[in-house]
């Protein structure tokens, strides 16, 4: 593939609902561009994009991949992005780097729930938009309905360009309305068309919808709607009526409708003809970047004498190859074999080969320029959201916001082995995926894995398996429960050992209290210490004061932390030879299992606070299932675009699968984010539970 300038690169995402024909979009695209030969079928496993063997086994996309093509002597990067919630983290790359989103949807399934999402994250990244209605062939598919869905639920500036011929079974072609003319598909079924006058029993609808595009075409600029009124739709050039498509879909205020069959290879060439028209080069965008010499915004244009600027959009780990930055380069040129700098980093990395990829094929080349995406190996520290730049001139670009984690999960090793292997692949796999986290819960040692849903950390798991031949089980974590105790109360204890050998001896009286509960607190205890006339020497005071620690870590009900307690240390005996540092501790040990035993302990539990945006008829259902949840509303907030934002308080115990559950409350709608917020007791019927739990588990 020869290199294009900035004005004939365009860098489109596909987006959509899972399973509405991303990926078989991408074959017939490539096919029609003559980039590939044949196209190959999701279901047989042998597409461009979904080429990763979690993706070829499950039949869906899981990373987004680039296919880039070739059309009317400009340079197409597509990217394939997954449609399934799991997986947003790639859709929200893809929005970054690209020019405009083809939002592809399922003709039978109208606008479903990860299209709704898709746009409005679209929206949200600001990219000019069209709509590519899929599957026309398909039984129950329903062009008209289709559009008026997403009229309704997407966009009032959604507006067909083309309209189908026949539908289901008997779908043959589309007609252009702008063009007044037909293509129907070649009865070789090889993928070709012929282009035919519009046939006569579509006449009528033809008018009737090339008239709403031109008059929402001419709205979009006063000089075409003077000429519009003057003379009618026919007044208006082809010229024109492109130049007003183009402005409309800049601002938003169109949103051509392509449609076809993506297994059928039908209305695939005027995709790629409508793409051309309506999605804006590289070179139309300047290049927002911070300018690190002066930490100002500066503007740079998208083209090869500027500094160079380039922005690595995803990260793949191979065990084998090594790792792979993609990368898009938005201002200068990046050359292979050459240093660039990384701010990040404060130094130089070594450029190798760069590569064109598609899908899993890499093509070496020179250069990658402006505007073009490409991706570069064995950069040994280079990460996703990282900018390249040269050296004496440091740059920085936007980064991507990554949606935040919504499930955790404890990752336990099967064995010994996985263990000593463990940390290093789920070091690797989180450079991949920037919406992973790995932790360490501080009081059961449990490695969690967080992520946007069940089924990540599942594939992630696999991943993990196939990847660097680690086995390990995925599971709930344990919630980390607490207890405080409710009461004062005093306690003593002698310990003494003088039977043969060196003696022990110590004994200590002490007195517990609960303190009131503070955020700000990080010592579970507060030790006083009140010896007077030196009963006990000062050197031992430190070992109670040890012996009580090691005791509130131990628990008092259920093997659970003791926090928000004071201890004071008031009385107590020494021996002359037999008191030693052990022996204190013991003591100190004793007597607060003893005092705390007396003191009215209780159990206190994590509580979250969440918040959860839904479509307003979900609100009621979501608010009573916050209460089934032992969970409380602290308040609703509705706004404009007909959600609802609902605050609330529930305990970690209740709410560690909300991830799915909240799935099947809204059909996928709905969306939230929990963060710890406090501990509260919990209540007497379910703290018997526990601690009979921790007699069992201790049996
Ligand atoms: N009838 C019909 N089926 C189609 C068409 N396009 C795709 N499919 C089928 O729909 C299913 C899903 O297709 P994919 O291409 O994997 O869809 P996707 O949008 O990439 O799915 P995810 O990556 O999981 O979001 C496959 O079985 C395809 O064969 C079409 O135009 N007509
Ligand atoms: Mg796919």
């Amino acid at each position: 593939m020869r290199s294009y300038g900035p004005d004939k690169i365009h860098n489109v995402g596909l987006f959509g609902h899972g399973g509405c024909g991303k990926t078989t979009l991408t074959e017939a695209l490539l096919l029609t561009a003559k980039a590939i030969s044949r196209a190959g079928r999701v279901e047989d496993g042998n597409t461009v994009s979904d080429y990763d063997p979690d993706e070829q086994k499950r039949q869906m996309s899981i990373s987004l991949s680039v296919a880039p093509l070739e059309w009317n002597d400009n340079k197409i990067n597509l990217i394939d992005t997954p449609g399934y919630a799991d997986f947003a983290g790639d859709v929200v790359a893809a929005l970054r780097v690209i020019d405009g989103a083809v939002i592809v949807m399922d003709a039978a399934g109208g606008v479903e729930v990860g299209t709704e999402a898709v746009w409005e994250m679209a929206v949200a990244a600001g990219v000019p938009r069209i709509i590519f209605i899929n599957k026309l062939d398909r039984e129950n598919a329903n062009f008209f309905r289709t559009v008026e869905q997403a009229q309704q639920v997407l966009d009032a500036a959604v507006i067909p360009m083309q309209i189908p011929i026949g539908a289901q079974r008997e779908f043959r072609g589309i007609v252009s309305l702008r063009k007044r003319r037909a293509w129907l598909i070649s009865e070789k079924h090889d993928g070709g068309f012929v282009e035919a006058d519009v046939p006569d029993e579509l006449r009528g609808l033809v008018e009737e919808w090339r008239e709403k595009l031109i008059d929402k075409i001419a709205a979009t600029n006063d000089n075409l709607i003077e000429k519009y009124l003057e003379g009618g739709a026919d007044a208006l050039t082809p010229e024109e009526l492109r130049m007003g498509l183009r402005e409309g879909i800049a601002n938003g205020s169109i949103v051509p409708v392509f449609c076809g069959s993506a297994t059928h290879v039908v209305g695939i060439a005027q995709l790629l003809d409508g793409i051309l028209d309506s999605i804006p080069s590289a070179a139309r965008k300047p290049v927002a970047a911070t300018d690190l010499l002066n930490n100002k915004p500066i503007t740079l244009k998208p083209a090869a004498p500027e500094p160079l600027a380039a922005l690595v959009f995803k990260t793949l780990a191979d065990p084998y190859v090594g790792k792979i930055n993609y990368l898009r380069v938005y201002s200068g040129e990046l050359h292979s074999n050459s240093a660039v700098y990384n701010p990040r980093l404060r130094k130089d990395e070594r450029i190798g080969q760069l590569y064109i990829v598609r899908g899993k094929e890499q093509t070496p080349v020179a250069l990658i320029g402006p505007g073009d995406i490409g991706a570069v190996t064995r950069l040994p520290e280079t990460i996703t959201n990282d900018t390249l730049c040269s050296h004496d001139r440091p740059l920085q670009l936007a980064p991507i916001h990554f949606p935040p984690p919504a499930f955790t999960a404890t990752v336990k090793p099967k064995t010994r082995a996985d263990l000593d292997k463990l940390s290093n692949a789920l070091a690797r796999i989180a450079e991949e995926d920037p919406t992973l986290q790995v932790s360490r819960d501080p009081q059961t040692g449990e490695i969690l894995l967080s992520g946007l849903g069940e089924s990540h950390l599942q594939i992630v798991a696999e991943r993990m398996k196939r990847k660097f031949d680690v086995n390990v089980d995925i599971d709930l974590p344990r919630v980390p429960y607490r207890e405080t105790i409710r009461g004062k109360a005093e306690a003593q204890y002698r310990h003494k050992k003088q039977t043969g050998g060196a003696g022990q001896f110590a004994d200590v009286t002490i007195r517990v209290e609960p303190l009131p509960p503070d955020p700000n607190r990080t010592d579970p205890l507060e030790f006083v210490n009140s010896i007077v006339g030196g009963v006990i020497d000062k050197t031992f005071i430190p070992s109670v004061e040890k012996g009580v620690r090691a005791a509130m870590s131990e628990g008092i009900l259920t093997g659970n932390q003791v926090i928000d307690v004071r201890v004071e240390l008031f009385d107590g005996k020494m021996h002359p030879v037999d008191s030693k540092d052990i022996a204190f501790q013991i003591a100190g040990h004793e007597a607060f299992k003893i005092a705390a035993q007396k003191a009215n302990p209780v159990i206190m539990e994590p509580i979250y606070t969440l918040e959860i945006t839904v479509p307003e008829q979900y609100a009621g259902d979501i608010m009573s299932d916050i209460t089934t949840r032992r969970g409380r509303v602290l308040g609703m907030l509705p706004d404009a675009s007909g959600r609802t934002t609902i605050q609330a308080q529930a305990p970690l115990a209740e709410i560690q699968r909300y991830a799915t559950d909240l799935r099947s409350l809204t059909q996928g709608r709905g969306r939230f984010t929990m963060r710890f917020d406090h501990y509260e007791e919990v209540p007497p019927h379910l703290a018997q539970g526990l601690i009979e739990a921790q007699k069992k588990a201790h049996e």
